[in-house]
């Protein structure tokens, strides 16, 4: 079985400050081999970076939090399809083909089909959410997303009563480097209770800091789930089904007895390998890798958004319900 930690080259819980040295020099060594100009000083970091036309809603959802900074949030990223090392999503985020894209929508719902990207754009504004995301293994950022609330984009199909569950799958692409390696068993998949996927903090993004999705972040459209862990946010979606069944999901897959179905960030759930209750933050307005890790944070139950969505789990139990 696959050892994720060791492959992303990380171990949250044994983090020296050598590590982050030797990570920090790494990633420097990776943007200056990919010509991409530096991580510091602020260089191109996407083929697709580019700012998103027309007015971004500013909405309550949002944190007095320091936000991570572009440069970090897409220079550090977790996009298998892409590879396993964190800097490798950037590296070969131009493989990555966004145009045309289209979303195929089937199952239990009154309007299946198949959707180019511009109809599924056309009917929503776009609004900025700032949210914490939480990855599994134990770091996290602050991050500007730009997008729509998934419900007001799962309505327009009209779900049935026999959807009691939404699946998603991103593109499969033979040549990209993580594909080709079958690191996970393709497609990346991933799925939320109908409720969840309803509740208003889920979030179709489309964008992040007024830019376009950089492609190593999941363009052209990717969900942002922000109460779960990292994963659940699944990248470059080609398919939403609505199905009676608990959806298959790409984590669960490959470690069942280590990532479950829901993966609601808990800091007093530890994962078998790694305590959950703290964390470190990738946080930073100047870019500049010597702003990537803070010390370690308190983790937050659901979070810290469990006033919003922990009544989804009401007399659930949250240990074995993981
Ligand atoms: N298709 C796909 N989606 C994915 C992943 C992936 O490997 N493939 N990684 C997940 C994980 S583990 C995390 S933490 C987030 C990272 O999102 P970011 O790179 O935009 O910060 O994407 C999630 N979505
Ligand atoms: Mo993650």
């Amino acid at each position: 079985m696959r050892d994720w930690m060791k492959l992303a080259g990380i171990s949250p819980d044994e983090i020296t400050d050598k590590a982050v040295f030797e990570k920090r020099r790494q990633l420097m060594r990776a943007s200056v081999a990919a010509g991409v100009g530096g991580f510091i000083g602020g260089g191109v970091t996407s083929a697709s970076a580019a700012p998103l036309s027309g007015d971004i809603i500013k909405t309550d959802w949002t944190t007095d939090e320091e936000h991570t900074s572009f440069d970090a949030a897409t220079s550090y990223n977790n996009f298998y399809e892409l590879g396993t090392a964190k800097e490798d999503p950037k590296r070969h985020a131009r493989r990555l083909k966004t145009e045309p894209w289209s979303v195929r929508v089937e199952g239990a719902c009154e309007k299946p089909g198949t959707y180019t990207l511009e109809d599924i754009l056309k009917p929503h504004a776009i609004e900025e959410r700032v949210y914490r995301l939480r990855c599994v293994e134990a770091w996290s950022m602050v991050i500007p997303w730009n997008g729509f609330a998934l419900a007001d984009l799962l309505k327009r199909f009209e779900p049935t009563s026999a959807a009691k569950y939404v699946a998603f799958e991103t593109v499969v692409q033979d040549d990209l480097p993580g594909v080709r390696r079958n690191v996970l068993d393709w497609p990346y998949r991933e799925g939320l209770r109908i409720d969840e996927a309803m509740h208003p903090l889920s979030f179709m993004a489309i964008g992040m800091y007024g830019e376009h999705m950089p492609n190593q972040n999941g363009a052209p459209i990717r969900l942002v789930v922000p109460w779960k862990y990292g994963y659940k946010s699944i990248k470059s979606v080609v398919t939403i089904r609505f199905q009676e069944e608990t959806p298959e999901t790409s984590w669960n897959l490959s470690q069942p007895s280590e990532y479950g179905f829901f993966s609601n960030v808990n800091p007093d759930r530890s994962h078998p390998r790694w305590s959950q209750a703290k964390e470190r933050r990738l946080a930073g307005d100047s870019g500049g890798l010597s702003a990537l890790f803070t010390p370690k944070i308190d983790t937050r139950f659901m979070n810290g958004y469990a006033e919003e969505v922990a009544g989804l789990y009401a007399g659930m139990d949250l240990q074995k319900f993981h």
